[in-house]
């Protein structure tokens, strides 16, 4: 899918040719989950798997968008009539980034716009962000705006937040705006301080394996939510701001913390983004030492606090995870917002035809699953203009 074919699509459909044609690309996330809501730090990754979007501006205040992955229509709507939730399914993200634009107070035209996107959907890789993001940096750019991309990721986070009504944290939005190729991002999201940590996995003869677990997740749904809102209650019954403000030294400086809170839930919550916060420091120091290697045992443990502690693994991600580790890998974990998705594995290049096998063979054994799928993830730049 080339810039090319993607403004050849839009004039095709509309008679025209695009003002411009923008990408915004999908992550993993390397480690640090469930800590970008609770103002903690987050390590994604940007994929070249990524969203384009052809855009050009109308003066009807009309707005139509196509997407080669919907059911082939057009979907209309007129900028004025813009409201949470006004325009549903995939055309909620153009719509959102519209909304969202003018709520900030600028002067929003009608568009045609046409996506495309080869980001995986449902498989924790962050496609809608990678939508909304493409969608956001081509107004921004076309309209002149000129908004700063950390203040950009916020802006297509609250799209999400308010317009689509999911309550997502600002990871993915900042890893497909800021993200750099070669690099892993180092986001601090309390105050959007950030840092490309260099990832060089061939120097380091290793790869990341990504297995589509091919259980599909979503945010909208009640598990993410209801987790969020007891990171926060959390927060509040230990009279801190946001559970990032948590910090333990060892173990039993953590237990004597957990033993504040009164129900189970919420000390194996706490005990999660205490931990994955640390873990997250742990793999950049490593990261910033050259010790990639080191780094498995940190990614694997941070699977085993998302299922023990925070509760958002499934048979399949736990499958893959221990099955890749049992065939050698270095260190594996399910990477995003959960409940299936995706898993990373951290391996040697010359253990992933047996890893795949193997990851294959205990999918096959269990009924009713659907067949893994796997790529290698290299660190792609993050949003740009095409043409
Ligand atoms: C999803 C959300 F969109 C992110 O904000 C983040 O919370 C992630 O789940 C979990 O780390 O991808």
């Amino acid at each position: 899918m080339e810039a090319a074919s993607v403004a050849e699509e839009f004039a095709a459909l509309y008679g025209r040719e695009p003002e411009g044609v923008w990408q915004a690309p999908g992550r993993i996330n390397l480690i640090g989950e469930h800590t970008d809501y609770n103002d903690g730090f987050v390590l994604p990754v940007a994929l070249p798997h990524a969203a384009r979007v052809a855009v050009a501006r109308r003066d009807d205040g009309l707005v139509r968008v196509h997407s080669s992955q919907g059911d082939g229509a057009v979907v209309e709507f007129t900028v004025d009539s813009l409201a949470p939730r006004s325009v549903a399914g995939w055309a909620a993200y153009p719509a959102g980034a519209l909304w969202v634009l003018r709520e900030d107070g600028h002067p929003v035209p009608g568009i045609d716009l046409h996506l495309d996107s080869d980001v995986p959907f449902g498989a924790g890789l962050s496609s809608s962000a990678a939508l909304q993001c493409a969608v956001l940096l081509a107004l921004d750019e076309l309209l002149g705006l000129g908004i700063e991309r950390p203040r950009l990721a916020r802006l297509a986070q609250r799209a999400e937040n308010d317009y689509v009504g999911a309550p997502v944290g600002v990871m993915d939005q900042t890893a497909s705006l800021c993200c750099t190729e070669g690099a892993a991002l180092f986001l601090d999201t309390r105050d959007m301080a950030q840092r490309q940590v260099p990832l060089d996995l061939a120097a380091a003869g290793l790869v990341l394996l990504v297995v589509d677990t091919r259980v599909e997740h979503g945010h909208a749904d009640g598990a993410y939510r209801r987790r969020r809102e007891g990171c926060e209650r959390s927060a509040d019954l230990l009279g801190v701001k946001a559970l990032r403000d948590v910090e333990a030294a060892g173990g039993r400086e953590l237990d004597v913390l957990l033993a504040r809170l009164p129900e189970e839930e919420l000390r194996r919550l706490t005990r999660h983004v205490v931990t994955e916060n640390a873990r997250v420091r742990e793999a950049v120091g490593l990261l910033d030492a050259g010790e990639l290697r080191s780094l498995g045992p940190v990614l694997t443990a941070g699977h085993a606090s998302q299922r023990d502690d925070f509760a958002i693994s499934c048979p399949q991600s736990d499958a893959a995870v221990d099955t890749a580790l049992a065939a050698g890998a270095l260190g594996a974990r399910q990477t995003g917002g959960g409940f299936g998705g995706c898993v990373i594995v951290l391996t040697e290049p010359a253990q992933v035809p047996g890893i795949t096998a193997a990851v294959t063979a205990a999918y096959a054994a269990q009924d009713g699953w659907n067949a893994p799928a796997f790529f290698t993830a290299t660190p792609a730049p993050g949003a740009r203009r095409l043409r």
